[in-house]
């Protein structure tokens, strides 16, 4: 067994060199939820950690997490944190999706623990030890009025104004912003409007995965279209929309979920997202990939050809 793993892990890499547009593999290790960040000088990957739960469903209890000077090459740092620190989640606890940010030299991590309550910890550095930052869940149905029925999948934007907002949501997206403290909402939970999806395709609807970057002054909301789903986006003027629908990032891939992140850095734009492999092989042990993403002159995103 280990033979044949290192013998497909050698393929992938040779394929990897030979063709520049290939998507990479970051690590042998299962993981999935990619949530990419460069913080203080170095590149930080949270993920949600595929490697420890059961193979039958999300399970797992721990985030991991992977760093890199480069953008190319990942150290693994291991399950990094543990659901057990959001103590008001309970024994069910579940760790899913992570999404990070920084304000003021302060590092805060965001991750539903299940499918109703998303938590905030933070921390002086990147890599942790994080703390529990409120005691309570940021988000949490039914207790917040519009979190929906299952407000999972945190991703934070901060705009150049200095204004964050949270993004969540399955099925309806949200949006709400947060105080300059990062661990309260501010004002309303409102439902991301996203008009015009195509006609002809009743798949094009928001499922999950909300990503929310700006390119050249225009806000690109993204999100998987359900279970399996497409990485489509809509772009809109403001952060809060009303976003219209685009395109295609990443079509159809052989697996129920999927979940990307988007990160520019000194004028490159790179895509990370999860999909299975002849290895994994399984809806529920994932692995994460990277690849360049591209603009045309008009703003939209290329798609990105899959590897897999
Ligand atoms: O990893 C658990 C769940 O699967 C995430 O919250 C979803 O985005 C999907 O990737």
């Amino acid at each position: 067994m280990n033979a044949i793993r290192t013998l497909v892990f050698l393929m992938v890499a040779i394929l990897n060199s030979l063709n520049a547009n290939a998507a990479t593999l970051i690590s042998q290790r299962f993981c999935a939820d990619p949530s990419v960040h460069f913080f203080a000088g170095k590149f930080y990957l949270y993920a949600t950690n595929d490697q420890d739960n059961s193979g039958k469903y999300w399970d797992s209890t721990d985030w991991r997490l992977f760093t890199s000077t480069n953008l190319n090459t990942w150290e693994d740092n291991g399950s990094f944190l543990s659901a057990k620190i959001f103590a008001w989640a309970g024994e069910k606890a579940k760790a899913w999706a992570p999404e990070a940010a920084e304000r003021n030299h302060q590092y805060y991590f965001y991750a539903p623990v299940g499918g109703k309550q998303i938590g905030v910890a933070v921390s002086q550095s990147p890599q942790g030890p994080f703390k529990d930052a409120r005691q309570s869940p940021l988000v949490e149905s039914p207790r917040d009025q519009n979190a929906g029925d299952e407000p999972i999948d945190p991703a934070v934007f901060i705009d150049d104004d200095g204004q964050a907002y949270l993004y969540f949501g399955t099925r309806i997206p949200k949006v709400v912003a947060l105080t300059k403290d990062m661990i309260h909402l501010q004002g309303e939970i409102k439902n991301v409007v996203i008009n015009g999806f195509p006609a002809d395709d009743a798949k094009k609807k928001y499922g999950e995965a909300p990503y929310l970057h700006k390119h050249q002054g225009l806000y690109y909301f993204s999100f998987s279209t359900g279970w399996p789903g497409q990485i489509v986006y809509a772009t809109a003027s403001s952060p809060l929309g009303p976003f219209q629908y685009r395109g295609v990032i990443i079509d159809y891939l052989p697996i129920s979920t999927n979940h990307h992140a988007i990160i520019e850095h000194e004028g490159e734009t790179t895509l990370f997202y999860h999909n299975k492999t002849a290895v994994s092989g399984g809806n529920f042990k994932r692995h994460i990939f990277q690849d360049k993403l591209t603009y045309t002159e008009n703003g939209e995103i290329n798609p990105i050809s899959l590897a897999q």
